[in-house]
């Protein structure tokens, strides 16, 4: 049984690149208290949803706010499952934080980053998520990339020297909002790790529809960090071909890739450390307030459904295809699976 996880930026009022809000905003406390009746365990947390005013707030007063969004958790029967530096929405991080040309900035990156680990020690928790998401160009010729790939590794160095047992999660995706990522794919996540100074608190986090996004498949992106023990994350989601970040509720789009998705995370018995399914999607934007949470409702049915799907698969019928190297009825057998009841 998955344990699972959700941020309160998945239930928002609807604005987007060419619109306005459409709903009305609901409270962090609602949220969280609603998170619990659809049958969440841990809430996910960028710095400033813990703490919203924290650029003026010092060290010990930042500390203090989160140690109040902690006892919400606790009243509610919630854990944190992990917190994330916002580097993308502050005037000082307009081109990046880790990789700004400017030190001033990069600075700011930093302070940001190491108060997101002060955070999570006050919430309870040792995961610290990178979504590196200006970390990268509109245009290519204004950053050297080699620079500024050495500076993500310093960044994470000192995220690991601050505290001896919080683990970095890199969070992998390949444009959006920038045009290139200099970290795009798991692969890149994992050169990272073990070019850092404790690959063993190095891991990667992998999202569904970023994978789509490269033009790779999502469930080989996990297996490739579960192949190195560092996949500590997931953001299941789904996406319709190579556009936009949609973040679509899971299986909606590519249902067999999300059952290959779910399968290679029970085969290798992921969450046994504790590691928490996230369903990082979002409403449409024409859903009404009063049904701004089906689509978490829909990814975590969906989820357990495949979930159970995955442990009835017959591993005897699918030896005996590949001695015979039938694969076409290997694949029958699968597209059966998933349409009878
Ligand atoms: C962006 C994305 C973010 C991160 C958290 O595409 O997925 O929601 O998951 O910062
Ligand atoms: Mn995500």
């Amino acid at each position: 049984m998955f344990k699972f996880s959700v941020g309160p930026w998945n239930v928002h009022s609807g604005a987007d690149a060419f619109g306005p809000e459409v709903r009305g905003e609901i409270s962090f406390a609602d949220k969280v208290k609603k998170f619990k009746e659809l049958g969440f365990d841990a809430v996910q947390f960028h710095d400033d949803d813990a703490v919203p005013d924290m650029n003026d707030l010092n060290e010990s007063q930042i500390r203090a706010k989160a140690k109040t969004v902690k006892k919400l958790l606790d009243d509610h029967g919630m854990a944190a499952e992990f917190v994330a530096p916002r580097l993308w929405m502050d005037p000082r991080t307009i081109d990046g934080g880790y990789t700004s040309n400017f030190a001033k900035d990069r600075e700011f990156a930093i302070w940001r980053s190491l108060r997101s680990i002060d955070i999570a020690n006050e919430l309870g928790c040792d995961k610290i998520v990178l979504w590196l998401a200006r970390e990268g160009t509109m245009c290519y010729e204004s950053k050297d990339a080699i620079t500024s790939v050495r500076r993500i590794i310093e960044a994470i160095n000192k995220m690991l020297e601050h505290d001896k047992k919080i683990k970095v999660l890199i969070e992998t995706k390949p444009n959006e909002p920038v045009d290139i990522s200099f970290c795009p794919t798991m692969g890149h996540a994992m050169a990272l790790s073990a070019a850092s100074a404790d690959p063993s608190r190095v891991g990667g986090l992998l999202e569904s529809a970023h994978a789509m996004l490269a033009g790779l498949d999502p469930a080989n992106e996990i297996a490739f960090a579960l192949s190195l023990g560092k996949l500590w994350g997931v953001h299941l989601n789904d996406q319709n071909g190579m556009k936009y970040d949609q973040d679509k509720a899971f299986g909606v789009q590519n249902l067999r890739t999300a059952f290959n998705q779910i399968k290679v995370l029970v085969e290798n018995n992921y969450g046994s450390k504790g590691e928490y399914i996230g369903l990082d999607v979002k409403a449409m934007r024409t859903q009404k307030i009063e049904n701004s949470y089906r689509h978490l409702e829909n990814s975590l049915k969906i989820a357990k459904m495949l979930e159970a799907k995955a442990k009835k698969f017959d591993y005897a019928f699918q030896k005996k295809c590949v001695e015979a190297r039938d694969y076409e009825a290997l694949e029958m057998y699968v597209l059966e699976l998933l349409m009878q009841g």
